[in-house]
């Protein structure tokens, strides 16, 4: 059975390095902006924050190839921006703007790229993406692109059902999927002790027998390192992995929750290993980061994200009379990509597909310890013998000596009437 390991932490080249400590820093930033637009009413529905677990997002996304395709969670923004949406589709997109990548009918982090970016949208449901991401892992391996899938999930998501079958199915596909699990401690108000029964998450993977790993969610370069480690094995053929990143989750669950249910030394405990402060005192130790390089990347994010909230704000809300348009996927209008129907579509779509449903088991519900009151449940089921009378009440009968006599209901009708009833 594979074993959790960890691994030694690479030396970078002083680029790598670098953008990193950019895209945590402009991860920081843009949520910082949108807390700010937040508290002034001009972000529609929530905003989730993922301050403390920036290296988690950068460092992952950042052991991706531009072909390789990822699905954020809504603490991902950092993932974002490694793959390359710019800010200002981010701030549209909080602002449900109509300049915004869903036109204003979505919020949060809640779009994707399929064409360019290859980003998948996030849903709400905890661990759907996952079944989801193996799909396009398995889809890329069909088409021959030597692709890797990545998405990310929550403490909380792990215990979802959905988890453990779609890593089972990516397991027995060997799908060249990485999954991520970012260990924050808390799922809402549940603290992790009080909801898994194991000390670290990454052992669920024994489960399938795939390989994992258990890294400082809070050191950049660690993560960084071991994703991509996982991502070359997984586009290897290894199959799928699984990256437990240990962190901790400083803010609530979203702005409206105050998380006062934090015990005050766990927070102290945390706060004192901010990832970005951790991460600038080592720059600044290997002689990489120093006060003029810093600013020039302070200046480049002030500029950039200075324009883009501008343009965010001064774009128009959507106008109320596409309300309906592109909500539902109609075909042309919606996207170009096309599915390759191996049977004729008309065959496999109603009304030739539609069947009858009806299922037929013959005398099942009545037997002669059966009350008949609470059997028959399924339709086409038992008419009452001819040689028993209908029992009003609950009894348990003497052994029949002899089968009673059979006689099917009328499928059709019996199936029609009780399948409404
Ligand atoms: C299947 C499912 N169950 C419940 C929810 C509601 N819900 C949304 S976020 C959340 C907590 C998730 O905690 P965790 O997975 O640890 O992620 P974190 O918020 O800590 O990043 C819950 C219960 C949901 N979206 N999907
Ligand atoms: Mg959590």
């Amino acid at each position: 059975m594979p074993a959790t390991e960890t691994i030694v932490k690479p030396k970078l080249s002083r680029q790598q390095y670098l953008d990193l400590y950019y895209f945590m820093r402009l991860n920081r930033e843009v949520e910082d902006t949108m807390t700010r637009l937040f508290r002034q009413n001009k972000i529609v529905g929530g905003l989730y924050s993922s301050l403390g677990q920036e290296a988690i997002s950068v460092g992952s996304a950042y052991a991706l190839e531009k072909k390789d395709w990822m699905a954020p969670m809504i603490r991902n923004i950092g993932a974002l921006l490694v793959k390359g949406v710019p800010p200002r589709d981010i701030f549209t997109q909080h602002m449900a703007k109509y300049t915004s990548p869903t036109k204003g009918k979505d919020g949060t982090s809640h779009f994707g790229d399929l064409e360019n970016l290859h980003i998948v949208s996030p849903i709400s449901m905890l661990g759907d993406l996952i079944p989801v991401l193996t799909g396009v892992a398995m889809a890329g391996r069909y088409l021959g692109q030597k692709i890797v899938a990545m998405t990310w999930i929550g403490d909380g998501g792990s215990s979802t059902g959905v988890f453990h079958e779609g890593l089972n199915l990516a397991a027995s596909q060997k799908a060249a999927f990485v999954l991520i699990l970012e260990n924050n401690q808390w799922a809402y108000s549940t603290p992790v002790r009080r909801q898994v029964p194991i000390e670290n998450l990454a052992d669920r993977a024994k489960a399938y027998g795939i390989s994992s790993y258990i890294v400082d969610g809070n050191d950049p370069v660690a993560v960084y390192a071991t994703a991509k480690e996982a991502v070359d094995r997984a586009r290897a053929g290894e199959g799928p992995i699984l990256i437990e990143a240990k962190t901790f989750r400083r803010r609530g669950h979203a702005q409206h929750d105050p998380a006062e249910y934090v015990p005050a030394e766990q927070r102290e405990y945390w706060e004192k290993r901010d990832p970005v402060t951790l991460y600038e005192k080592f720059l600044t130790a290997e002689k990489i980061l120093d006060a003029k390089v810093k600013k020039g990347i302070e200046d480049k994010i002030n500029t950039l994200l200075e324009k883009d909230r501008e343009f965010a704000e001064n774009s128009p809300m959507p106008p109320a009379e596409l309300a309906a348009q592109g909500v539902y996927c109609t075909g042309d209008d919606c996207h170009k990509i096309r599915p390759k129907w191996e049977r004729p579509i008309a065959e496999v779509t109603p009304p030739k597909s539609s069947v009858e449903p009806v299922w037929i088991v013959e005398g099942f519900g009545r037997g002669k310890t059966s009350s008949r009151e609470n059997a028959p449940i399924h339709f086409g089921d038992t008419q009452p013998s001819a040689d028993e009378p209908a029992a009003k009440t609950k009894s348990v009968a003497k052994p029949a000596t002899k089968p009673p006599a059979r006689k099917p209901a009328p499928a059709k009708s019996a199936a029609r009437g009780k399948a409404r009833g």
